[in-house]
Formats: C-alpha cells, structure tokens, sequence
C-alpha cells in the first residue's frame, strides 16, 4: 500500500482512491524515463525540429512539456506498451534544459542539453585521396586506461576485452603521425552488451563485444573504450596533429541484447522479431539483379545475420529518423571527419539516399566509405552514389572499400601469382561513378594478415604496401601491418600490438623495440607515405599504364607538368623492361631517380625508359619537371 501511495504523486483525490480503487491503482503507476535519444541537439541544424524518442514505463497516454530553450510541435506518438515516446521538439536557444513526461498518474522529468552552434573550422573535413588511412580495432591497438579494464576482460583469450582504448589511441598520436598517417578508421565504439554472448559460439564457447560491431545503446562509448568525454579528447588531439578520425557505424543490425529486441519501439521496428524472423542467405547479386527472385532478396535484405543479428527496418520511418539523427549526432557533438559504414548493401538504397542527403545538407564536406564486401567491380560499383540506379535512386555513397582490388593484390604480392590481374582489375574503373576516391587496402580487420597468407613474405609486403600508396584511390593500412604482423583467421587477425599493453615483452611503437625486419619494413612504409605527400602526382595525378606483362607492372601517376613512374617487378627473377613514356610531361634527355633506391638512375631516350629491377622490388622514378 505505500509503495502505491508513493508513485502516485499528484494530489490528494487520487490518493483517496487508493482506499476505494485498489485494482485500478495497482495498473497505474507513475511514469518513468529510462532513456531520452538524442541526449542533446544543436541550434541552428538543418535538423529542427528534432524527433526524440523517449524509453521508459507507464507512459500510456502521456504528454510533454519541455524547458524554455526547446519547444514541443505536434502531439506525441505513444506505443501499445506505454514503453515509448516519440515526439518532435524544436529546438531555440543553448543551454541545459528538460524534458517532462506527465500522466494523471504523475510526472517523469530527463535532461536534454542544447549545445551553441557548432565550431566548425577544423572539423567534419571528410577524406580524399590526399589522406592515408589506418584502421585500428580500439581493444587491440593500446591499453592507456587499465581502470577500464573490467567484466569480461582475459588478454589470454582471443575473444574477450583485452583492455585497448581510446586514451591508447590518444598516447600513440605520435607515432601515427610519424608513419604518416592523416586518418584513423576506429572499428565501433558504441556501447556493445557487457555479458557473454551466449548465442554466438567461438570455438564452442561464448564470445563477447569487443570488436563493437553489437551495439546494445547507440548514443553511448563502450565502458572499455572510455567515456564520451574521452572521444571528444581523442578528435581533438588528432586534429591538432593533423589527423583526422572516421567513426565505424552500423545501421543494418542491433546487436542481439539490445533492450529494442525485446521491446521494440514500433511493431515494425525490425525486420521480424527474435522468434520469427528471416535468416540472411546472403545472395547480395540478386540486389543490383533487374529479374531478383523477390523472396530471395528479401532474405539478403531483411534477414537476420548469422541468424542473431536482430535487422533493423529501415522502411520504418521513426527508425529512419533516428539513425540519421544518430549519425548527426555522433559528427555534430565530436567534430569527426568521416564514417565507415558496415554492411552497406543490406539497407535500402531509398534509405540510404535519405540518409547521405541529411549527412551533407549539415556537414558539406564530409565523407563516407561503405563497406561492400565483394570482389567483384561489376557488384562493387552498383553501391556508389552519383548515379541514379534501376531503382529509381541515388545513395549518394561517396566511397567503397575497393575490396576488388584487395584480392588481385593478395594474389600477386602474398601468393606471388601474376600481378597483370591487378591492372586487369583497374581497367573496370569506368563503372565507377568516382574511382579516385575508393578507399584501397592489402589487409583489414575482417580477413587473415598478408603475412598468413600461403607464400608471403616481407618483400611481398613491401610490394603490396608500395603499389597501394602509390596507385589511385585513398590508401588504407591496417594496425601491425606495417610491423608484418600474423594472423590467419578473425580473431587471430585482431591481435594486439605489441607494446600497446601492461607488462608487454617489448614495444614496438618504437624503434628500439622492433626486430630489425619490423624496422626496415616500417621505414619503407614510412618512406612511402612521405613521398606520397610530397609528390604531388602520386595523390591526385591521372594513372597512366605503361608497361603491363605477367609479373611486370610500370605505371604513371601524371599530373599536368610533372609525372611520377612506379615500376614493380613481382617476379623471382631481375627484370630489364623498356616503356614509352611519349604520353608524360618527361622530355628526352631528363633523368629519373628511384626514390626507394632499388634501381639506377634511368634517361628519357627516344620517349622511352629502359629500366632494371632486381627480383621482387619496386622503384618510384622521380625527375626533374618540365616547367
Ligand atoms: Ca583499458
Ligand atoms: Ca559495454
Ligand atoms: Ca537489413
């Protein structure tokens, strides 16, 4: 009876009918906020007013009222359960402000913070090809924080926490900044669940959310990673050191301990539910297919994946409205340049187009790559934006990871298989809507190292590293690779690095602590990035083919009065090639000189080079400018 009487706050009339209507009281109770999403919003967006969606309990009935800085328009939409509300408020004036929930039963009141109108010089810069990127998978790139290294954190066991965070990052700036890198992709820092996963079995056990690709709360920093505060630390830290940071997003999937699974916000919030559902089979050609079996597509479209994944319905519009609030969010509250987004191809393009347009209405320049995992250029290209589709609709999708071209050059460099396969990959370029600002790679987070691959070795390495840093698109490096660094499968692919962690046996963040291999192969990459950003030609010249044999492979990067030639020789034996370079700004008579010291210097003669290379190695032929 007390219990009762105290959630019952508002007068004594409904307190005097307790005593009279106990079984009518018992189903009332006063309403509760768990959650307010977005938490805070800034004034003059091009959002306004902004949707929020309010979590919490007897909310059945409820209407708002908000503090003097924001304003309530229309009426609030309350679902069957009284467990959510969704209500636009606009948006006037900075400051701390609230939002109230109020029944007959009572009053519930959360905090929402307008912010000042963003600061926008040095921030949501986007990315280009004048950029080198690094992907870190945060647990596993540096420990700075042993504090946050609670609940399921084991270094011994490959799929637990293993305490890397955003103050890690932050502590090894530095050297990023030194291997000459201008980006960092971090794999997901959303709030992802702090129990076992008890549904996805790894190697027969239960495996956890580290890799952050579960997100349980969308607007909040992964305990282990840090706290908002911290991000913000981080992309400001980066940009003073001439960094920018790309945030990993996912709008496919929850993960499958997400309080939505159970209660979800809208009857058609996702795309079936826990118990009845549609399981991905992953027929992705059947998405750009004119005569796609329906039934099929669905599957790919809207079925969960691994079978756990609860799918998100973007064809809702409330969860339409919230993920691209949630994206504004994330760049307008922390200033970050770019997104990498997950799963691309199994959210529809409507949604997609509508999502893109929000993003550049209120950040012009920024910019997202999309994961598209295939190798197939024909696929591959379907997903870029810039061109109106069969469907009707442009995604507008600046870039995609170029993971047709990731395979040719694993082929080539790791496994030593001609390398003609990779120019034969880059003749496809023209389905692209932009080819230039393709995000290239010789390893990531989601497949073996190089250095596992049958056959690699350090050489190769360096060949795949010299052809991605100096062919067209934005290069993108993956932690540890540049320390050749092994692994053959998932979670072995994710170890940490070393030196990045308590008690570590030797850190190879520096010098002092690399094998000489490690160090070589480092200043070689290093080398690389540097001529990069001082060759003008090898960021935005045109990519001219010269020379293209099984295991040869010269090409240009040619700008209007300067050009810079690359030559790799794949092959286990030397090689002495000529080429015409009549298609060059390079006169008869100009020497060049080989900038990674592979090959003797080589003259124009009759428009042509001649030039000799040892067995697997690379030169990047530089000379003087005609003016
Ligand atoms: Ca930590
Ligand atoms: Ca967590
Ligand atoms: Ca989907």
């Amino acid at each position: 009876m007390t219990r009762i009487i105290k959630t019952i706050s508002r007068g004594s009339i409904r307190i005097f009918c307790v005593n009279l209507c106990l079984v009518f009281t018992v189903a009332a109770q006063a309403p509760e906020i768990f959650k307010v999403d977005p938490p805070s919003w800034w004034v003059k967006s091009s959002v306004n007013p902004v949707r929020v969606m309010i979590r919490g309990r007897n909310l059945t009935g409820a209407w708002v009222q908000v503090g003097p800085g924001l304003r309530v328009v229309g009426s609030p939409k309350i679902n069957e359960r009284g467990t959510y509300v969704f209500v636009d408020v606009s948006v006037k004036s900075a400051g701390p402000q609230s939002i109230t929930v109020t029944t007959p039963q009572g009053s519930a009141r959360a905090s929402f913070e307008v912010l000042g109108p963003l600061d926008r010089s040095g921030k949501f810069q986007g990315f280009s090809h004048y950029d080198v990127l690094y992907l870190i998978m945060i647990d596993r790139f540096a420990d700075g924080d042993p504090a946050n290294n609670g609940g399921i954190y084991d270094r011994k066991n490959k799929f637990y926490y293993h305490g890397g965070d955003l103050q890690g990052v932050i502590d090894h700036l530095p050297y990023l900044k030194d291997l000459g890198v201008t980006a960092i992709w971090l794999t997901p820092w959303y709030d992802n669940y702090d129990r076992l996963n008890e549904i996805e079995l790894k190697e027969d056990k239960p495996s956890t959310g580290f890799h952050g690709y579960n997100p349980q709360d969308f607007y909040r920093v992964e305990e282990h990673f840090g706290s908002f505060a911290k991000l913000r630390e981080l992309v400001d830290a980066a940009h003073r050191n001439g960094i920018k940071i790309i945030q990993d997003q996912v709008m496919n999937h929850t993960g499958p301990y997400h309080p939505w699974v159970d209660d979800p916000p809208t009857p058609t919030w996702f795309n079936g539910t826990k118990a009845k559902h549609l399981k991905n089979s992953f027929q992705t050609w059947m998405l750009h297919d004119l005569r796609a079996v329906e039934s099929s597509k669905h599957e790919t479209m809207e079925g969960w994946f691994l079978d756990f994944l609860p799918d998100l319905n973007q064809n809702d519009p409330e969860v339409s409205r919230y993920l691209i609030q949630n994206t504004l969010w994330w760049i307008g509250t922390t200033g970050l340049d770019g997104i990498r987004m997950d799963t691309w191809q199994y959210v529809p393009n409507s949604f997609w187009h509508d999502w893109t347009g929000a993003v550049k209405r209120e950040f012009p320049n920024f910019k997202v790559v999309g994961e598209v995992k295939d190798g197939d250029v024909v696929h591959t290209s379907f997903f870029q934006g810039g061109r109106v589709r069969f469907d009707g609709m442009d995604s507008g999708l600046d870039s995609l990871l170029d993971f047709p071209l990731f395979y040719p050059i694993r082929h080539a460099f790791a496994e030593g298989k001609p390398v003609d396969e990779i120019p034969k990959t880059l003749a496809k370029d023209y389905l692209y809507t932009n080819p230039d600002i393709l995000v290239t790679l010789l390893g990531g987070h989601d497949d073996g190292r190089f250095m596992s691959e049958k056959g690699a070795t350090i050489a190769g390495l360096k060949l795949a590293n010299a052809f991605v840093l100096t062919t067209r698109g934005v290069p993108q490096l993956y932690y540890g690779d540049e320390l050749a660094m092994e692994g053959e499968d998932e979670p072995t692919t994710r170890g940490d690095f070393p030196g990045g962690f308590p008690g570590d046996r030797r850190n190879a963040f520096t010098a002092a602590g690399r094998t000489k291999d490690e160090q070589e192969l480092f200043e070689y990459i290093k080398r690389l990035t540097t001529l990069r950003r001082e060759l003008e030609p090898l960021r935005s010249g045109r990519l001219v083919n010269l020379y293209v044999s099984e295991q040869q492979y010269a090409y240009a990067r040619s700008a209007e009065n300067a050009a810079v030639v690359v030559m790799i020789n794949n092959d286990d034996k030397a090689a002495d090639i000529e080429f015409e370079v009549a298609r060059l700004p390079l006169g008869n008579g100009m020497s060049l000189n080989d900038q990674l010291g592979a090959s003797p210097a080589v003259t124009v003669r009759d428009k042509k080079l001649r030039v000799s290379l040892p067995k697997r190695s690379a030169a990047i032929y530089v000379g003087r400018y005609k003016s």
